[in-house]
């Protein structure tokens, strides 16, 4: 059930629809023996509907089910296991308000509320394949609107070129946080014409739903075209710099996670060929990878003269 007050997320566009929300629950009820069977096309109510209109940018892949999307999870905030977010992410309180922090060059500097972040804006259904570095694929219905919207509202200034941002710090609801596996607050950076890139977008849902703590609530970065982990969940700051930023993976361990992080099926990880991957729930590696995920049609430009064994 829901886990965010409807004080979160109140933009003309975006309301609890309590009418077809209890619709949902009175079908998903009578449907459970089918659940399985019907979650793909049709999944149970599982938060609070969002309003959305059809993005042109969907692939027409058939998307993975909620219970694939949402137990199979990698957010280390809450464990290292894939099963673990989904275990301990759902207790967790997101702050209220949730505020994200604008800062570096930029003209509005400040705290935006998610609220006002979202006023104005028209959410779209994303139906985007994303891969994780692993070898394992997902396609999954984000609900999202551009991240260029929100950066042009706060007007970078000439100086800026990379967008950085910040996940919550939060030992003592972030359980994963007590351990040194990775440094904390997890960080991510995009070049600044990757983050004003049309398919980029911050998601606030998924199959048309609030997001489930798990996979980033409230407000997660989506990156098809990169590997998964670009993808920075609970965000709550966004940083404009002239240098490229850090990045958490970079931290870690710089030989195998570059800032690019392209889906790339030349570029091997040291542990993991990229050349392949297995589509879950499916654990066999039977789809050839695609350059830039299946996105180079739209986003190869980026990159062109670069070399992207170099920029991996
Ligand atoms: N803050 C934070 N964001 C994160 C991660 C994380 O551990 N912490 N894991 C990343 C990785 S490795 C992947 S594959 C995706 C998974 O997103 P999903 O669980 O919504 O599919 O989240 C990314 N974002
Ligand atoms: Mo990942």
């Amino acid at each position: 059930m829901a886990r965010i007050p409807s004080s979160e997320i109140t933009a003309r566009r975006v309301y609890l629809n309590r009418r077809s929300f209890m619709q949902s629950m009175m079908v998903a009820g009578g449907a459970t023996v089918l659940a399985d069977s019907v979650s793909a096309q049709q999944p149970a109510a599982h938060g609070r509907k969002l309003t959305t209109i059809r993005s042109a940018l969907s692939t027409t892949e058939k998307p993975n089910t909620w219970e694939q999307v949402t137990t199979y999870n990698n957010f280390y905030e809450f464990g290292t296991d894939k099963s673990d977010p989904a275990v301990y992410a759902p207790r967790y309180r997101p702050p209220q308000p949730w505020t994200v922090a604008i800062e570096g060059e930029c003209a509005r500097r400040g705290r935006l509320n998610l609220e006002d972040i979202l006023k104005g804006e028209t959410l779209e259904d994303r139906i985007y394949r994303m891969r994780c570095v692993e070898g394992w694929s997902m396609v999954i219905p984000w609900v999202g609107f551009p991240l260029a919207n929100l950066i042009k509202r706060v007007e970078p200034t000439s100086k800026a070129r990379f967008v950085e941002f910040t996940t919550a710090h939060d030992t003592g609801q972030m359980r994963g946080q007590r351990s040194d596996v990775l440094e904390w607050p997890y960080v991510e950076g995009l070049r600044l014409d990757e983050a004003l890139h049309p398919l980029t977008i911050l998601a606030v849902g998924i199959y048309g739903e609030v997001l489930p703590n798990q996979n980033g609530a409230p407000l997660r970065l989506v990156v098809p075209w990169k590997y998964g982990f670009k993808g920075i969940k609970s965000i709550v700051r966004i940083r404009f710099v002239e240098r490229q930023p850090q990045t958490s993976w970079m931290i870690n361990w710089p030989e195998a996670y570059g800032f690019y992080s392209n889906v790339n099926p030349t570029v091997d990880h040291p542990r993991h060929s990229q050349a392949t991957e297995a589509r879950l729930p499916s654990l066999f590696r039977s789809m050839k990878t695609q350059m830039f995920n299946g996105y180079a049609d739209q986003v190869a430009s980026l990159y062109k003269g670069m070399d992207l064994r170099k920029n991996y």
